[in-house]
């Protein structure tokens, strides 16, 4: 058996895709919002069931732009338990991550715990929906109201997904979405904020793009995080097969789930009847003393038979190197908490049943 990695990238038939770059080799155009970045954004309009959005880069520019475009200062709350992209987005526009805690049933921001997180100083809500599990939008939303503060989703697990049959990306002042090869839908490397008010679009378009209007005027002082187009073209092309892929993804979470649901010591992410999910990872958290081994044992059990799980996320931000002599972990004992207890098992469209079951027997003692 081949060495079966944690995630595997989707791609579409080697000749659909060299069909859908062939007219470069006409053009000779391959960035700068060509062609495929048009038609790219115009399917991801139609799909994503959103008003606009801008392509960029990748997800994390997505998130350091539209900081950026939003001229936010002061304080951002967030959460630790993402990957650090989230946190070094807010940093990196020298505005200051306040960490709340997480819900430890689906790990996104405790609603419940951000109103007492705020200052004269809070600009912004920066909250991920996690695995794809969906935040508490609504209260989200409410707190926000009050106190006058954007919101701002790290979207990147949860492309595609829906809440009461809603786009995620139509939630809050903007949704930042990855669309890295690792991604359940990707352009290699890409991504994409969906947003709300049309002059972030412009300060956003014009960030990605050095600042430029036209070649003789430059307003403003943009960096350069362009999609190119055959990034574009591959998601053109990804996007033709992302129902089915979603289904592949689906059919081994249900098998992932029909193997481990209920094992002592063992809890699943648990999913919501309004939520249409994307089956972008399969997290379990591992109690030690329930379940008489720990995550690291588990991890180092399948690697010795060539299975790659991973621990997103740990560490989480607040215990970074680069973050830990500012910050506290104990603040957030739950992410804390789930960061030593977590594993995320191989999830990836052509991940077959077979596999699925290996895994859940060598986790289980059963080979
Ligand atoms: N916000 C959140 C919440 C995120 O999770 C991320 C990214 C971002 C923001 C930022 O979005 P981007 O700027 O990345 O678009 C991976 C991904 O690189 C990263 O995109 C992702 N989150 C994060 C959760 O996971 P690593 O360091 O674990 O990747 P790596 O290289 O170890 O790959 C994992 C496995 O994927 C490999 O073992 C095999 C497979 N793989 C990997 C690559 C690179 C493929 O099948 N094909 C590939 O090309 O970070």
């Amino acid at each position: 058996m081949s060495k079966i990695m944690v995630t595997r990238s989707s791609m579409p038939p080697k000749e659909e895709y060299m069909a859908e770059i062939s007219s470069m080799w006409e053009n000779h155009w391959l960035t700068n919002m060509g062609d495929k970045h048009k038609q790219l954004q115009e399917s991801l309009l139609s799909r994503l069931e959103v008003d606009n959005i801008e392509l960029l880069t990748n997800g994390h520019m997505a998130l350091e732009l539209v900081l950026q475009a939003m001229d936010l200062s002061g304080e951002v709350i967030t959460t630790p338990y993402t990957f650090i992209s989230t946190t070094h987005s807010i940093v990196r526009n020298n505005l200051k991550p306040v960490f709340c805690d997480i819900d430890p049933d689906d790990y996104t921001i405790d609603a419940e715990k951000i109103e007492k997180l705020i200052t004269p100083r809070t600009s912004a809500i920066l909250p991920v929906h996690v695995y794809g599990n969906i935040c508490n939008i609504g209260a989200i939303k409410a707190i926000a109201d009050k106190y006058g503060l954007k919101v701002i989703y790290d979207a990147a697990h949860a492309f595609d997904e829906k809440v009461d049959g809603i786009g995620v990306g139509n939630f809050g002042d903007a949704s930042c979405f990855s669309f890295h090869a690792t991604k359940v839908f990707n352009t290699i490397e890409g991504g994409a904020v969906s947003y709300k008010d049309e002059e972030i679009g412009n300060k956003l378009y014009q960030l990605k793009n050095f600042g430029i209007e036209d070649a003789e005027t430059i307003t403003g002082i943009g960096a350069n995080a362009k999609m190119n187009e055959f990034c574009a073209a591959m998601g053109i092309c990804n996007l033709r097969h992302l129902d089915g892929e979603k289904l592949k993804r689906k059919n081994a979470f249900d098998r992932y789930t029909e193997r481990l649901d209920g094992i002592k010591g063992i809890r699943l992410n648990k999913l919501k009847p309004n939520v249409e999910y994307n089956y972008a990872y399969f997290p379990i958290i591992v109690d030690p003393k329930e379940f008489g081994m720990d995550r690291n044992q588990i991890q180092k059990k399948l690697a010795d038979r060539d299975i790659f799980s991973r621990k997103y996320f740990y560490p989480i931000s607040s215990a970074c190197d680069c973050y830990k002599d500012t910050y506290d972990v104990n603040e957030t004992p739950i992410a804390y908490e789930m960061s030593q207890k977590v594993l995320t098992l191989p999830l990836y469209a052509d991940l077959d049943l077979d596999t699925v079951d290996l895994i859940c027997d060598i986790i289980t003692g059963d080979t």
